[in-house]
């Protein structure tokens, strides 16, 4: 029987689930660039030239192997803008029997796929993406009955599972975590490696220029597109990390600095993300730098833990709570987002920094997003939804069952504590520890209240005052909750004052805001 095989943006594995059987005498593989998706949010310029010039590449790939590619252009005149209606006109053009799908990473598009097969009138056969370390299945069992999720348990059982870094029943080197180690400050004798980044060939470049015409009012730069978008490059990313960055990546993991966007993370996530790379690949290469004593053991298991460890269980939570999940708004959370995350104009040198590093290369570290972006949207009290639309925009990584639950679980608390134990709240102290961007700024961490005071300062104990009620009942939250009842009343009333005052000025309409980027999902 003659397959249709549907090929997503995020799918650009050649042993993707979809792929297992195909007959190239007979099938076809159908890739589609839609307007649905590279518009249902404003998505940053980058990132849409980066999946969409990742597909172009893969269909050569694929076409190069003998297989039969029918790939449908977003500039093609007859492109209906849908995944369903573009299927629809596929199964015309060929006249399958049947269509396989991958499962797909967001149940927004999940959700499409419900009704394809009676509106096709063929079976349509959603395989499950068998590129993770743990299939949904298992995360629901090990979710089972539990009220609240915990990363290093999770982590601990996967660990186990695959072996990766033990010593027979045991964490190599004794310890299942090194994170401890991992959060020095980088000193100015330290210089990160350059980037491994990749020229645009010709293909790229004519997805930079379609990209620039019909995208021009969302977000971000593409002057700087240096993303790999062959499994080629990525390869060669993956082995400039594992050379000039892993043996760096643990001690400096937390550092934030103003001219090194990049410290020595990865940068892998939109490889991973896409499919040009796989997890378990990119967690052997790291092991196996530990092995042959390339690299120390708290950047290896550091590294290992983010891909083992929190990619996967982010995506787990995502689909067993989901769609439920995105509803939650624990810490009721209403203010909208101000326009400086779009802008970058802030005195906030902390903020305009990550924003601009963000509006540059699509990308900022773990961070930045949480401990500066997240931060401050945490501590302002931003209605979720919003906060969320922005990082699902501005990434090239994001995709949302990796977003949502960082978003809404790590940095918003929204989910009551089901993803986190505690919300990651930090006032001006723990950006200055961890970077050298307050040295830079108009305010002073140092300053607490009044003139030049950093506004993380009142933001942070506004937030334990604000949120007191879902807050102080939780064990980790007693000894800020102690400093605070231990304050005069007069410098209470005083922080509450100045932080009423620094959230009214962010609801202030910006000069020169067009009208409908109000509306953050298109
Ligand atoms: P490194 O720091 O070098 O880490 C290595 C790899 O570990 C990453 O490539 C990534 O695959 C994985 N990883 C690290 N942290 C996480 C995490 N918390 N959750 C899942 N995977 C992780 N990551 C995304 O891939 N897509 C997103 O849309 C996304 N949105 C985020 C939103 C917020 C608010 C926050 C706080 C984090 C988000 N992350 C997201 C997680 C993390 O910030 C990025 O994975 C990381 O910054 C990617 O850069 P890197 O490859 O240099 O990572
Ligand atoms: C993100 C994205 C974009 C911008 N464009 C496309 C596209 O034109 N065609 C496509 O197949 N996929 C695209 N994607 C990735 C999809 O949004 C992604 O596959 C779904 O969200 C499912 O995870
Ligand atoms: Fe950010 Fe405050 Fe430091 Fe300025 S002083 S960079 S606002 S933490």
């Amino acid at each position: 029987m003659k397959t249709l095989v549907l090929i997503l943006g995020d799918q650009l594995s050649r042993d993707i689930a979809g792929l297992d059987g195909f007959d190239r005498d007979r099938d076809v593989v159908l890739m589609v660039e839609v307007s649905q998706e590279t518009t249902y949010v404003r998505h940053h310029k980058q990132k849409i030239a980066f999946i969409l010039s990742a597909m172009r590449h893969f269909a050569v790939a694929l076409r190069e192997e003998g297989l039969a590619v029918d790939y449908v252009n977003l500039d093609d005149p007859a492109n209906t803008g849908s995944f369903s209606d573009e299927l629809a006109r596929a199964v015309d053009r060929h006249r399958p029997g049947r269509v396989v799908v991958t499962e797909p990473g967001e149940w927004r598009v999940r959700r499409m796929m419900d009704d394809w097969s009676q509106r096709l009138g063929i079976p349509v056969d959603i395989r499950d993406d068998d590129r993770f370390f743990c299939s949904r299945a298992e995360f629901r069992a090990w979710a089972e009955g539990r009220k609240s999720y915990r990363m290093e348990f999770f982590y601990r059982e996967m660990r186990r599972r695959t072996g990766l870094l033990m010593e027979g029943d045991e964490p190599v080197g004794g310890r299942w975590n090194f994170d401890a180690e991992n959060r020095k400050r980088l000193p100015s004798t330290v210089v990160p490696p350059p980037r491994a980044g990749v020229e645009p060939d010709a293909v790229t470049r004519d997805v930079l220029t379609m990209v620039a015409a019909r995208f021009a009012d969302h977000f971000g730069d593409c002057d700087d597109f240096r993303w790999a978008v062959t499994r080629d490059d990525a390869l060669a990313a993956l082995d400039h990390f594992i050379t000039r960055a892993l043996p760096h990546f643990g001690d400096y993991q937390d550092a934030m600095a103003q001219d090194e966007p990049f410290v020595f993370h990865a940068l892998l996530s939109p490889y991973l993300n896409v499919g040009l790379l796989l997890p378990r690949e990119v967690c052997v290469a790291a092991e196996r730098a530990f092995r042959s004593g390339d690299a120390p053991l708290n950047a290896v298991e550091g590294f290992i833990r983010q891909i083992l460890g929190w990619r996967e269980y982010v995506r787990g939570i995502y689909w067993v709570e989901m769609p439920a999940y995105a509803q939650t708004n624990a810490l009721s959370g209403d203010r909208p987002l101000p326009w400086f995350y779009w802008s970058g104009e802030t005195a906030m040198n902390c903020l305009a920094t990550t924003i601009a590093d963000t509006r540059k290369h699509a990308y900022a570290h773990h961070i930045q997003r949480l401990m500066v972006t997240g931060n401050f949207a945490l501590l302002a009290g931003i209605r979720p939804t919003e906060i969320e639309a922005w990082y699902l925009a501005v990434y090239a990584d994001a995709f949302e069952w990796v977003e949502l639950p960082n978003t809404h679980g790590m940095v918003m608390f929204a989910d009551g504590g089901l993803l986190a134990s505690k919300p990651y709240a930090a006032s001006g102290a723990y950006i200055d520890r961890m970077s050298d961007y307050c040295g830079r700024c108009v305010y002073d961490p140092k300053i607490k209240t009044g003139k030049g005071a950093c506004p993380f300062n009142v933001l942070y104990w506004n937030f334990l005052i604000r949120n007191r009620t879902v807050l102080e009942r939780n064990p980790r939250m007693a000894m800020p909750y102690k400093t605070l009842d231990r304050m005069p009343p007069d410098r209470v009333a005083t922080i509450t004052r100045e932080a009423t005052a620094a959230l009214d000025s962010l609801d202030q309409p910006e000069p020169g805001r067009p009208a409908e980027q109000t509306d953050l999902f298109a």
